[in-house]
């Protein structure tokens, strides 16, 4: 169930909602996956106020997916494979170049997707570190590797000061409020299958329909 506000923030139960996002068939369910994304972010905001420029960018995604989700197209967005089928059965997306469907579901989807990965590629990094490893270099390998290949220079500016920041790996388990460290390290080997399943679904998805480089 989804933490209260008066409860204390804890990251399993974020992890947990991608339990939820997949369904029997395997397709994704958007609305637990954009609830999966509001965890995150409310765990990103208890790191601090440095982080704000992106989770502003992330809320600004998530609410554009909730407005469809919610609107009267809404149940054309149920899952990732109805709102893909839908958006690109209506000429809803911008292949090549941005043009009049700069926000559709799939470019936006896409940049959390990105995200995902350099989540993914992190916690597994936290989940071997040992005592004495930094998360800043964990979190910027993993940027590195995944999303930096995305942003121009001057995110990626921003976001390696950003990471430089970052709370040492004990304060940072601290945070994430699960328990004791060999705790955190085994909350993390159950999520990150989770986590990659939902990765690869997606990432075959938009293979499939040629669309990982959206505009
Ligand atoms: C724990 C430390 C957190 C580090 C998070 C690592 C990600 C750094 C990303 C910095 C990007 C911030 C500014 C926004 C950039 C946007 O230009 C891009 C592309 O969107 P477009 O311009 O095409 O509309 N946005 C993104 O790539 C989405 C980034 C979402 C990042 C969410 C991170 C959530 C972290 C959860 C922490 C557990």
């Amino acid at each position: 169930s989804e933490p209260s506000e008066n409860q204390k923030f804890c990251l399993q139960e974020v992890l947990d909602t991608f339990k939820l996002c997949l369904s029997d068939s395997k397709e994704v369910y958007l609305e637990h996956y954009v609830a999966g994304w509001r965890g995150l972010i409310k765990f990103l905001n208890c790191l601090g106020s440095v982080f704000g420029f992106i989770s502003k960018d992330a809320v600004n995604k998530i609410q554009i997916l909730v407005n469809y989700l919610n609107g009267e197209n809404g149940p054309h967005y149920v899952t990732m494979q109805s709102m893909v089928k839908y958006e690109l059965e209506n000429d809803l997306v911008d292949l090549t170049k941005r043009g009049s469907h700069s926000e559709s579901g799939c470019r936006t989807l896409l940049r959390l997707h990105r995200a995902l990965r350099w989540l993914e590629l992190f916690l597994e990094r936290l989940r071997t570190s040992t005592e004495d490893s930094k998360t800043s270099n964990m979190c910027c390998e993993a940027y590195n590797e995944s999303l930096a290949q995305h942003h121009p220079w001057v995110i990626r500016k921003a976001a390696g000061m950003a990471f430089c920041v970052l709370p040492g790996r004990a304060a940072f388990f601290e945070v994430m409020n699960v328990g004791t460290p060999e705790q955190v390290v085994a909350m993390l080997g159950e999520a990150l299958p989770l986590i990659s399943e939902v990765y690869q679904i997606t990432e075959e998805l938009y293979k499939e329909h040629n669309m990982l480089d959206l505009p």
